[in-house]
């Protein structure tokens, strides 16, 4: 069903890239039904020609960018166009040449044509998706190449996340954003014995072939030979893949070359794919997360990826002051809440050690009408489609199907028992959660689950106000699902909002005291459980983020204990001298 595993595109002897990122041209289509750009066909020319275009950089946000309220809030149909000029090494020699197009993220419904020809369309946003292209290309007369991508981020209750249309008295509409969600916007399986990497590749084509496979040390030195689509490779003395803090060498990678020959119209061919792969164990047991045998705590964040201007785009210095910021904290890991990351990030919380817990799109799923079969079963695709994209990351330690659905409900036990199930099917080898936020006694996914993972904000959307309710209400939280499921627990979320340099004591709601306050009031009831059942603690959130409008939102949520402009706020020290302590205390 995975067709393939759509590897990352990284340049080899015999792999190039061409990126098409910077800027393209751009139409919103305000047509009362948004059809217009289909009825009058604006891929078949180039679309200035149809009427007037913007410029619009990828990626980012469209919504983001301009000075237009419209397009703010714009949901239907929008035109991207680029035209490229091709290299002509990649048009000539047809026979030896796959030209492919890949789109790494597009939110939500895609349609892309190259030259006027309909190449593939797909449904979802955050994962890739790519079409092969070297017949269209290859048979044009020249160089270029004009690529259209119609997109619909249009939310319905069977998309995932799902959401719906509101039509205003004033009969304009807008969506139904849930969850703060700012939607605008050669396998290596041998993770249970160490020193074992198992390898399977999959070759399209009838073609005769031959495969090689080299699994080096970063300086080059090969370690494990194979041949043939697959197999394992056996290294002595493996490095282990650790988690950052936990070892002196975290994040240590090998680099699994695949190298394809075939003669093709009499010519020797050669393909080579060089893989990064990491070597470790992941078990659950009812008390603990062991990482290489080791028990690991989860001291971490859950992040999103949005920043001022760009939006959901993805930006090479964020990222890295990102990754930095993380290190300052010393945090080990944390949740992709509540998509897939870009695949530029998760290649460095492989290289870094940062552990991931790889959460697809299922968030706001509150209504009966989100646990159809038809939501079901597009669920199911998007756990596959994550799963080939991520499945060989070491960071990767746990898959979470969802975020805080209402799994109270009865059609949820059929939905997560099926959704767990395939992802455990095509997965064996990684544990599967999913976020609750629902009573411990009437969780109908939870039976389902390796790991519990609650979120709670106990005097903040509860008892606003009245810290002293946390630790008797947290204590009992912990301890009514420990005794429900005899699982091992993550608390998921936690935190309050504080509006950057906003102060007041004794600590009253939004100030930076009052985060703080509530941050040691959780974390003086995990330190009681974390030496029996409680295996982490990932604040919400890394940063202030947009979100959709609301009474309870000031231009975004303040969750944050850095801004959205990552400046620390009081909190981030605090969580900064305990997740030291805590890397102190495991090393
Ligand atoms: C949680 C959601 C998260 C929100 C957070 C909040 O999982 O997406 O941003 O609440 O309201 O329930 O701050």
């Amino acid at each position: 069903a995975l067709g393939g595993g759509m590897l990352y595109p990284r340049e080899s002897a015999s792999r190039e890239l061409k990126e098409l990122n910077g800027i393209w041209s751009f139409r919103a289509d305000f047509s009362p039904q948004r059809d217009k750009g289909f009825v009058q066909q604006w891929y078949q020319k180039p679309l200035r020609q149809s009427g007037p275009v913007i410029d619009m950089p990828v990626p980012a946000s469209f919504n983001e960018l301009t000075q237009d309220p419209n397009l703010r809030q714009y949901t239907g149909w929008v035109w991207y166009e680029k035209e490229v000029l091709l290299p002509r090494s990649w048009l000539l020699n047809a026979l030896n040449t796959r030209v492919v197009l890949r789109v790494g993220s597009a939110h939500y419904y895609s349609i892309v044509w190259v030259n006027g020809v309909q190449v593939t369309e797909h449904e979802g946003g955050h994962l890739p998706f790519e079409a092969d292209i070297s017949r269209i290309v290859q048979g044009s007369p020249g160089a270029l190449c004009r690529i259209t991508i119609a997109l619909n981020n249009t939310l319905t209750p069977q998309t995932l996340p799902p959401g719906s249309i509101q039509f205003m008295r004033d009969e304009s509409n807008e969506d139904d954003y849930p969850n703060d969600c700012n939607c605008f916007k050669a396998m290596s399986d041998g993770h249970n014995l160490p020193g074992l990497v198992r390898y399977q590749v999959l070759v399209t084509g009838d073609t005769r072939y031959s495969l090689s496979l080299n699994l080096r040390e970063k300086e080059g030195k090969v370690v494990a030979t194979g041949a043939g689509p697959s197999g394992e490779l056996k290294v002595v003395e493996p490095k282990l893949w650790w988690p950052y803090l936990m070892h002196e060498n975290p994040g240590y990678l090998y680099y699994l070359e695949v190298k394809l020959s075939a003669q093709v119209g009499g010519e020797l061919s050669e393909d080579v794919y060089t893989l990064p792969v990491g070597i470790r164990t992941v078990h659950v047991t009812s008390r603990q997360f062991l990482i290489n045998g080791k028990p690991f705590y989860f001291h971490g964040v859950n992040k999103h990826e949005d920043a001022d201007i760009r939006g959901k785009g993805l930006d090479w210095s964020l990222i890295v002051k990102d990754f930095n910021l993380l290190q300052w904290l010393g945090a080990n890991s944390f949740r992709t809440s509540h998509y897939p990351y870009a695949e530029e990030i998760m290649d460095l919380c492989d290289a870094y050690g940062i552990v991931v817990i790889d959460e697809c799109p299922g968030v706001g799923m509150k209504d009966p009408e989100n646990f159809g079969n038809k939501s079901l079963a597009h669920h199911l695709v998007v756990m596959e489609e994550l799963i080939r994209r991520d499945k060989n990351r070491p960071s990767v330690v746990m898959w979470s199907v969802a975020n805080e659905p209402a799994s109270e409900l009865s059609p949820a036990a059929y939905y997560f028992k099926t959704v767990i199930a395939h992802t455990k099917a095509i997965d064996p080898t990684r544990p599967v959660t999913f976020v609750s936020n629902a009573n411990y006694a009437h969780d109908h996914g939870a039976p389902y689950v390796d790991v519990i993972c609650v979120n709670s904000y106990f005097s903040w959307y509860h008892d606003a106000g009245h810290l002293e309710v946390i630790q008797l209400q947290l204590n009992t939280q912990f301890e009514n699902w420990y005794e429900a499921y005899q699982k091992p627990i993550i608390q998921s979320e936690y935190g309050a909002d504080a509006i950057a340099g906003l102060h007041n004591d004794p600590p009253l709601m939004f100030s930076e005291e009052y985060q703080k306050a509530v941050l040691r009031e959780y974390h003086s009831v995990f330190d009681k459980k974390r030496k029996e059942y409680v295996i982490g603690e990932l604040i919400w959130n890394f940063a202030d983020f947009m979100t959709d409008q609301a009474t309870s939102r000031v231009l975004g949520n303040k969750k944050g204990i850095f801004t959205r402009q990552r400046q620390p706020k009081a909190a981030a020290f605090v969580l900064r001298d305990r997740y030291w302590k805590l890397a102190n205390e495991s090393s």
